[in-house]
């Protein structure tokens, strides 16, 4: 065991999804090494513990999870508990470290960011309920990045990681599993297999695109081989440091070619994709793309289709940039709805204390209290165990959803790349406007409530803010606006807008056309392309 004397290093804070950065950086002297070591410290540290460790497979997961293994020998954990092949899906971890009991567990990955040696990497600390840590702990972990001096390192030649089973490294067992068959394991005991596979010999017809990135051995587990799916339904299949140069973040930009195949006409029955670390999902059907606010919308409307949730759902809860489709399902069903800022990490409290059971972001995030962090293929599934029960195509299920509720009309729209200082003096020039805001009237609408969100958390009382500026038109209409948490060079503006129509009216317009009054009261008042420098957004979502 050797103590390595160290100096903190500046910006090892985590954001909305722990610590990421350009993978050289990550790669800098003591750099991992120092964020570790700031783990275990924050946590009451390493001794006689077991920990879960993984990650999506990106470059550098390999080098990183020999030097994690040597820093927890080294710190006294008693167990570690491994993926092959040092992989695990952000989900697949977090049922690991429920279903092992474990005291957490490190998640290598910068999820939906870009990989590669010049491109982003990134560490997270899950708690042993499975979930990201909350901001008290990830706040410790920062403030001892800020004054750390040592950290603890065994010496020891690379472990193999590429078989299950247990080695010792030092006091320490090594236990490497297979990471997919818990988590199919799981699945199948939420989902109808029997009813899918029925749907897929009744030849409806799949596609999986998995970019590259981990979820491509669970989906060809799962799709394939448990659900029969077609050889080949899955496509990038293999998890590959760089992704293959993909960029693994499932939206209509980033997963075009899916896009192009479902909207080519005579395209497979229903398409989904997933993110780097396995966590998110975009749903299409033929022809049609489904808004991740809607998904959530039509998955708490229809859940009771799955037999893991049969008995009805204790709650709900979304991120408060998530349109309010899902609300109004709560509402007709009479249970509770949460609204909390972006992240997973806040939904875990109302999970451990059986308020909600299923859980969403309009960022391709929707997830249930099966496990602690969101799930891509567990909402793909969701999805087509609901198509197998109701016979019916995404494009129909999407109408009657419309029909019924009204509709949320959505969209999201990111500038990339900004410099950090004009975004930031953007976002203070309209906070310190919001309170003159209300009775204006701005392209004919009247604006309602402006403020900027802060959430105080309903089960431990602790306090969030400055999670988002929100602007609300008479009618509930509403801009929100806020700086991405999890980018790694200069801010990223990602702006929300939202309309409701109600289900008499007009449910078939283009997204974009339907809010463009809002997109013009967003400049209006943000003067966004003044401060970015950009006459349209890098992404529309
Ligand atoms: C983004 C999304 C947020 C999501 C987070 C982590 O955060 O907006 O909804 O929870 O990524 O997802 P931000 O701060 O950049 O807006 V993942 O799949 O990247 O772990
Ligand atoms: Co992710």
């Amino acid at each position: 065991m050797t103590q390595i004397t160290t100096a903190p290093i500046d910006g090892q804070k985590p954001g909305t999804s722990g610590l990421r950065k350009k993978t050289p950086v990550f790669m800098g002297p003591h750099y991992l090494e120092n964020f570790v070591q700031a783990i275990f410290d924050a946590i009451g540290g390493a001794a006689g513990k077991t920990f879960v460790l993984g990650g999506d497979g990106r470059y550098f997961n390999d080098r990183a999870a020999q030097v994690i293994l040597r820093m927890a020998a080294a710190n006294g954990a008693a167990r570690m508990i491994v993926g092959q092949g040092a992989l695990l899906s952000t989900p697949a971890a977090s049922h690991m470290i429920r279903l092992r009991r474990t005291d957490g567990g490190i998640i290598l990955s910068a999820s939906h960011n870009p990989g590669g040696p010049d491109a982003d990497f990134g560490v997270k600390f899950n708690m042993p309920n499975g979930g990201p840590a909350p901001e008290a702990v990830t706040g410790a972990i920062f403030a001892r990045t800020a004054e750390i001096r040592e950290y603890r390192i065994a010496e020891s030649q690379d472990l193999d990681l590429s078989r299950p089973g247990e080695t010792r490294l030092g006091g320490m067992v090594v236990e490497v599993v297979d990471p997919v068959s818990a988590y199919a394991d799981l699945m199948e005991s939420l989902f109808d297999f029997n009813a899918i596979r029925g749907l897929l010999q009744a030849g409806f017809r799949l596609r999986m695109d998995s970019m590259n990135a981990v979820t491509g051995p669970y989906a060809v587990e799962i799709l394939e081989r448990r659900l029969g799916a077609a050889p080949g339904t899955v496509v990038h299949a293999v998890p590959l440091p760089d992704f293959g140069g993909m960029h693994p973040d499932p939206n209509p930009t980033w997963a075009h070619e899916l896009m192009a195949e479902m909207m080519s006409g005579d395209g497979p029955d229903f398409g989904a994709a997933s993110d780097g670390d396995g966590d998110r999902n975009m749903i299409l059907g033929r022809g049609i793309y489904v808004a991740p606010s809607d998904s959530l919308a039509v998955l708490a409307a229809n859940a009771h289709l799955a037999p893991g949730y049969a008995g009805g759902l204790k709650g709900v809860a979304r991120s408060m940039p998530t349109s309010s489709a899902v609300d109004l399902v709560a509402k007709a069903r009479g249970i509770e709805c949460f609204e909390t800022p972006t992240g997973w990490k806040f939904f875990g409290n109302l999970m451990d204390a059986g308020r909600v059971s299923l859980c969403g972001e309009e960022s391709f995030g929707t997830g249930s209290d099966h496990v602690r962090e969101k799930d891509g293929l567990w909402a793909i599934l969701m999805w087509l165990n609901i198509l197998a029960v109701r016979r019916e195509s995404v494009a129909e299920v999407m109408q009657d959803h419309w029909r019924t509720y009204g509709r949320n009309y959505y969209s999201r729209h990111d500038y990339e790349g900004l410099p950090s200082d004009s975004a930031d003096a953007m976002m203070a020039a309209l906070r310190d406007r919001l309170t003159a805001l209300p009775g204006q009237v701005i392209e004919g609408m009247a604006i309602a409530a402006a403020d900027e969100f802060a959430y105080t958390d309903p089960v431990d009382g602790s306090v969030s803010a400055g999670q988002g500026l929100r602007v609300v038109f008479e009618g509930g209409s509403r801009l929100v606006l806020r700086l991405s948490g999890t980018g790694t060079s200069g801010a990223t503006l990602r702006l929300y807008l939202e309309r409701y129509e109600p289900a008499g009216g007009d449910l078939g317009l283009d997204p974009q056309q339907a809010l463009a009054p809002l997109i013009r009261a967003a400049e209006e008042l943000a003067g966004i392309a003044a401060a970015s420098g950009k006459t349209a957004p890098d992404v529309i979502t």
